[in-house]
């Protein structure tokens, strides 16, 4: 039996239980309801379940170079912006050398169990190439879940093949469900040898979009809905494409921030448009939800992204290296077997102790005492527990807790603030920015913590925290949140919040 090493654990170690559970409200809550066989195809999948993608990774492989739309936050220098975070390039890969890659990650990092296709075109605008790599994994790797993102333009004419390949979970990026709309995203599409432009070509995008979708859902494949929320431009009717997806049957849907910079060369960019602030996106993702799950912990990967969800570990495989390995994959596959039991019988653990941060959390209204909700960064590497030092972070995961649970609302990037050499002289700019980032938050929780950063943080008003490393997440909050409630700190105003872009 294999021992279990979570992913980016620091000091190694199995971990004591933790949780973002169902007894705390956290996102799996919202999969409580859905029947087993939908429950069995999520659990593992790192952007399906938030609890998911505490334990287990994703990788992308680029093999898809063309695109039959035009997106205004997108130049086509850099992977589809539907999916990936703009201004990253990824490097084109063949169907097999693409196949090769995924059996050599596989075989090294066991907790990866999905295999997505997300660009850096639009991989049904290249369906010989993204198809063949579909075809030969479901063959060679059958212990891997496939996911293709689209724009959906040509999804309905391929479904049936999707389908014949395994590939139960789909994402279509749709940003409008009116052409008016959709006329200001999409200057114009290529359909039928013709280029169309303006609300035409938009009328025909959403058509064939919506028609993917009602098609996939027929067939039982998980449909996920990302969106991008470009502030003045489709933000209010966001929540009208969430009521229409959510009725013809979407699984999830994903509210994705804008990211447009002039030096993209985008035309959102260069045109001077604005993503969203984080209390912006928060509350429209918020008014989306409803009964509907969202989607909060994207980190709009690349296309050849490999790891954990905000990790990237593509260049432990470039092409080079992977021509070296030799891989057995009837062994890989039964060591991937038992990890995935591993972190099984660990998330069960988690669970239990959930239950109990959510029972004494409830104590806290048995005093019959108002406390308000407040918002926690959290430094972690991964397997759901509190295990990065302050100064190692390159995001924070923030969770909003209650009296009634411990809420996963998002994450916030920042920059290393002292990686020694080079950039010691920028080390206060650095902080300070991280500083800015955690706007809003009251704490931070991490394993550990430096003198200077504490005092920084202090005079920020955020109370840094070393106190609970290797504790799970949500149980960790549930501790720092009683003690402020206990001293009195929750009844008065939280602190005035910066606002700043997501
Ligand atoms: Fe990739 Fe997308 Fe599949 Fe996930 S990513 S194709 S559904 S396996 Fe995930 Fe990355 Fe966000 Fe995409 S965090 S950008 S939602
Ligand atoms: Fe760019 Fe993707 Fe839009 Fe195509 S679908 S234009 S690749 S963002």
């Amino acid at each position: 039996m294999l021992e279990l090493k979570v992913l980016g654990q620091e000091g190694g170690g199995a971990v004591p239980g933790g949780c973002a559970s169902s007894g705390c409200g956290g996102s799996s809550d919202a999969l409580a309801h859905l029947p087993e066989a939908i429950r069995a195809k999520v659990h593992n999948h790192p952007c399906y379940s938030e609890e998911a993608h505490h334990h287990y990774a994703r990788m992308h492989v680029a093999v898809a170079p063309a695109c039959n739309i035009q997106c205004h936050y997108c130049n086509r220098k850099y992977d589809c912006a539907n999916e990936s975070r703009p201004g990253v390039v990824s490097e084109l890969l063949t169907p097999d050398q693409a196949v090769k890659k995924v059996m050599a990650v596989a075989a090294s990092i066991p907790q990866m169990t999905v295999l997505g296709i997300a660009g850096p075109g639009d991989p049904l605008a290249n369906p010989g190439r993204t198809l063949e790599t579909f075809r030969q994994l479901s063959a060679k790797a059958p212990d891997i879940k496939l996911c293709v993102s689209t724009n959906g333009l040509a999804l309905p004419d391929l479904i049936d093949e999707l389908c014949q390949h395994n590939i139960d979970h789909v994402t279509i990026t749709i940003n409008c469900v009116d052409p008016v709309v959709g006329a200001k995203i999409y200057p114009w599409i290529f359909w039928k040898n013709r280029r169309i432009k303006g609300r035409k070509g938009a009328e025909i995008l959403i058509e064939r979009q919506q028609r993917g979708l009602e098609m996939l859902v027929e067939r039982g494949v998980l449909v996920k809905v990302n969106s991008v929320m470009i502030p003045g431009v489709n933000d209010e009717h966001l929540k009208e494409v969430s009521r229409v997806v959510k009725a013809k049957g979407a699984f999830l849907h994903n509210v994705m921030p804008l990211i447009a910079e002039a030096e993209h060369g985008t035309f959102y960019g260069v045109m001077g448009q604005r993503g969203p602030l984080h209390d912006e996106l928060q509350a429209l993702q918020d008014a989306c939800a409803g009964d509907m799950a969202m989607m909060r912990h994207c980190r709009q990967c690349r296309a050849d992204a490999v790891g954990m969800l905000g990790e990237d570990r593509g260049s432990e495989f470039t092409l080079e290296k992977i021509e070296s390995m030799e891989i057995d994959y009837a062994k890989a596959m039964e060591e991937r077997r038992q990890v995935h039991a591993a972190i099984e019988a660990n998330r069960e653990a988690q669970r239990k102790k959930s239950g109990e941060s959510f029972v004494a959390l409830s104590s806290l209204k048995v005093k019959k005492r108002e406390t308000r909700p407040v918002l926690m960064a959290v430094a972690t590497t991964g397997g759901g527990v509190i295990n990065q030092h302050f100064g190692h972070a390159r995001e924070f995961l923030v969770y909003e807790v209650s009296s009634q649970d411990v809420r996963f609302i998002g994450h916030r990037k920042v920059d290393l603030y002292c990686s020694g050499g080079d950039t010691c002289g920028d080390a206060e700019t650095a902080l300070q920015k991280t500083i800015r980032a955690l706007a809003g938050c009251e704490a931070v929780l991490c394993s550990k913590i430096g003198y200077e950063p504490w005092g920084l943080l202090e005079a920020a008003g955020i109370a840094p925290n070393g106190e609970h490393a290797m504790e799970p997440i949500e149980e960790a909050a549930a501790a720092v949140y009683r003690e402020m409630a206990t001293e009195g700190r929750l009844e008065q105003a939280a602190p005035a919040r910066l606002r700043l872009t997501a």
